[in-house]
């Protein structure tokens, strides 16, 4: 027998998960040697050992002038190869693991170490792309922010702010980057059509925003990251999410705006409309992507029905705004109902093929999984490619864990939005974990619009003290609902929480005679009713009140 260690009792308990060992009951040997040769706290570029001698004349250069920040990589295959020869050269340290482990309490959450060393590996025009990317984001973004990850940038609006306005100003919509923020000049910028379309053109954005051309439009629309709610599934079943150090997103990777722009739909009829054979639309965003150690442009797709629907906007505007750089400028496309992470940014390229994209973001990411095949085993083509996000909703107020004093009815607020063209139509809140539900008054909630959330309040009664769980569950106009819990909707990739949203509280209802004279009491005594853990030193009970009590009642123990 082993000594257990002093501190096993920890691993005992899953308390530190991210030092559990193997338990390994097969007679598979598995080596657990970890294969890491880089330090984990390096934040300096280090060449492996033996690095093998890449081209040094290779230098990554802007493609255009007037556009800042945009390397093409889609067009040069070559470029590819270098850069990903380049790249082999060096060792990067692995993400940080705040899954099993601890989350770090900062902000920036995570700083993307990784992310930054990349860049800073391959050079040339992606160099500064870190830095010039976090100088945006302190322009642009409003100072209360929750930088989930400081690079590539990740931030979402506090659960304060969020749903405020059912508008979300500029300044609080979240941003999801793959990579950096390209800069470019309006008045140098164009668009580029081609592939399976019959006249292949190029438009400028003044030829975009010439009316006698192409009808403007403006819509309102919420846009979901799929990855929203996702620190649930890591608190009960951590899993890989992206294939980068991904954001630890909570309630707030959704927002909504009012978009201006055009009909793709339009412009593609302006090209002469699809050639045989054209069923799905590429789109190509202008920043630079790692994946794997290949370096990309941002390329998703999007089907032509969803285009022939007017359901793909081309933007240029935001709430009445030029599109902050940080949300796509000069061009993005705004894909109603659909996950965010089709609503390409920096668009520059739209091409037009026969199946759905084969890049990485849309055939190897974005992905629900069915939740028993192992990490091992999770084959990109046993994934459901994510398109219209399913319907759901959070609570905003109360917070999690919090104490909330109240009148025997507790306030709740928070948002519900459905995707595919669907939308909230009833929210409900149960303050018993689910067992009896309470409608959110139609009054209480914002306006109804097909392509958006809606904000929701609603006073629940709640009678009981102590520990209880608020949750809520929209109803959509198709009467789909939410699983209940995490598990029934657990997706190894981390995308789509989609089940009921809980919320712990401990209830403290002063409509009770007996529980405001005890408040009363603490106020009395300027004792802190906090933490409830603490021992209350004044008693509930003196001896005397105790023992008359017990002059009425049976005794406790009864001998005959
Ligand atoms: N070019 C480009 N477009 C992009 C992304 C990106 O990294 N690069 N991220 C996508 C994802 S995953 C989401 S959720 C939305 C977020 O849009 P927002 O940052 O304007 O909120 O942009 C999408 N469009
Ligand atoms: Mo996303």
């Amino acid at each position: 027998m082993t000594e257990p260690k002093p501190d096993e009792w920890l691993l005992e308990q899953g308390l530190e998960p991210a030092k559990l060992g193997l338990r390994n009951q097969s007679d598979v040997k598995i080596n657990l040697d970890s294969p890491q040769t880089a330090d984990p706290n390096e934040t300096e570029l280090q060449l492996r050992e033996n690095a093998e001698e890449d081209d040094p004349t290779f230098v990554v250069q802007e493609e255009r002038p007037g556009w800042h920040g945009y390397v093409e990589w889609e067009d040069y295959p070559d470029k590819k190869a270098k850069a990903h020869k380049r790249f082999l050269r060096y060792k990067f340290p692995p993400p940080p693991e705040f899954q099993l482990g601890p989350i770090p309490p900062t902000n920036p959450v995570l700083e993307g170490v990784r992310w930054k060393l990349w860049h800073k590996a391959i050079g040339g025009a992606l160099e500064n792309v870190p830095e010039e990317s976090w100088e945006t984001v302190l322009k642009e973004k409003h100072s209360g922010m929750l930088h989930l990850l400081q690079f590539p940038y990740n931030g979402e609006p506090p659960k304060g702010l969020l749903i405020n306005d059912p508008i979300t100003p500029n300044e609080l919509h979240f941003v999801r980057n793959h990579g950096g923020i390209p800069a470019i000049d309006p008045s140098a910028f164009d668009l580029r059509l081609d592939g399976l379309v019959n006249n292949p053109q190029k438009l400028t954005l003044a030829d975009l925003q010439d009316e006698s051309k192409f009808p403007r439009v403006s819509r309102l629309v919420t846009i979901q990251c799929s990855g929203t709610r996702r620190f649930e599934q890591i608190q009960e079943f951590a899993g890989e999410g992206d294939e980068m150090i991904n954001a630890p997103w909570a309630e707030g990777a959704i927002s909504t705006a009012l978009w201006t722009g055009v009909s793709l739909k339009k412009v593609i009829k302006y090209c002469g409309g699809l050639k045989d054979g054209g069923k799905h639309l590429e789109l190509y965003g202008a920043d630079s992507y790692f994946k794997g150690g290949e370096l990309m442009n941002y390329v998703v797709s999007v089907p032509w029905s969803k285009v022939k629907a007017n359901e793909v906007l081309l933007a240029w505007e935001m709430n009445g705004k030029p599109l902050p750089k940080i949300h796509g400028a000069p061009l993005r496309a705004v894909v109603m109902g659909y996950i965010g992470a089709r609503s390409v940014k920096w668009l520059y390229r739209i091409k037009a093929i026969d199946t759905p994209s084969r890049a990485p973001v849309q055939s190897r990411e974005y992905l629900y999984f069915q939740q028993q095949y192992g990490k091992h085993n999770q084959l990109p083509h046993l994934g459901i490619q994510i398109q219209e996000m399913p319907v759901s909703s959070a609570i905003m107020t109360p917070w999690q864990k919090e104490v909330v004093v109240h009148n025997g009815h507790i306030e709740v607020t928070g948002w519900a939005y459905s995707g595919g063209g669907r939308w909230p139509e009833r929210v409900e809140v149960s303050a018993d974990g689910g067992r009896v539900w309470y409608m959110v008054p139609v009054e209480n909630m914002s306006a109804k619009h097909k392509w958006t959330w809606r904000a929701w309040s609603v006073s629940v009664p709640c009678d009981h003290e102590g520990w209880t769980e608020l949750v809520v569950r929209c109803w959509d106009n198709s009467l789909n609902t939410q699983p209940m819990e995490v598990r029934q909707s657990w997706n190894w990739g981390l995308h789509v929480t989609s089940s009921c949203h809980r919320i712990k509280i401990y209830s403290v209802n002063v409509s009770r005679e007996a529980t405001r004279k005890r408040l009363a009491e603490f106020e009395a005594r300027k004792e802190s009713f906090l933490p409830i853990s603490r021992p209350t030193e004044f008693r509930t009970q003196t001896l005397e009140e105790y023992n008359k009590v017990w002059e009425k009642l049976e005794p406790r123990d009864v001998d005959d």
